[in-house]
């Protein structure tokens, strides 16, 4: 699948307001020809399912910067699941209190710590 067909849902969890980082992803995404659909900050896991499904996207990715908003990225797999398309949409979780063993635990596909390596995991994911 060619990168310009790859589409990343990406937003921040509810009640968490912190943008800058969220926006650099986005920043990344772009110059490797990734088409993103932003939905900005404190966005419930409901949404971000919902706009996966109405934009046929390829990848969620989830932002959060609080440890008490971290918690409700399982749900996005939750809800993912439960709406029959975790097979086809692949979940990447990022922001600075998140670690691999965290995306281990709650079954999302991908973590990243920083912009430019989430943007080459996009890459990596498209060539899949
Ligand atoms: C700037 C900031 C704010 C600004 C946000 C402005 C904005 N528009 O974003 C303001 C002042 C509004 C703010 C408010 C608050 N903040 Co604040 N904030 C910060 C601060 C200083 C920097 C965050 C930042 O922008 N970093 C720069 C960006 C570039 O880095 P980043 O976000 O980590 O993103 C990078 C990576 O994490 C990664 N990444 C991020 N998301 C994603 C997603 C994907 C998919 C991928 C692949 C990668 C990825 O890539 C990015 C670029 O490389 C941090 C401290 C810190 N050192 O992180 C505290 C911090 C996050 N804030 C904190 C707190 C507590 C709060 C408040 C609750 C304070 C209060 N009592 O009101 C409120 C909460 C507001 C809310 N409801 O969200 C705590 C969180 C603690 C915790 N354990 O949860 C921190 C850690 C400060 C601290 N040490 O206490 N904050």
């Amino acid at each position: 699948m060619m990168p310009e067909n790859f589409v990343y849902v990406i937003g921040y969890y509810k009640t968490d307001l912190h943008d800058i980082g969220k926006n650099l992803v986005k920043l990344m995404f772009e110059g490797k020809g990734i088409k993103v659909i932003d939905l900005g900050t404190d966005v419930a896991p409901q949404d971000f399912v919902d706009s996966a499904i109405e934009e046929n996207a390829d990848v969620i990715a989830c932002s959060a910067l609080l440890t008490t908003t971290m918690p409700i990225m399982e749900d996005v797999v939750k809800i993912a699941t439960e709406k029959g398309i975790r097979d086809k949409v692949k979940i990447m979780i990022g922001g600075a209190p998140l670690t691999q063993s965290y995306c281990d635990k709650i079954g999302a596909d991908y973590f990243a710590a920083d912009a430019a390596t989430g943007s080459d995991l996009a890459l990596e994911a498209c060539q899949k």
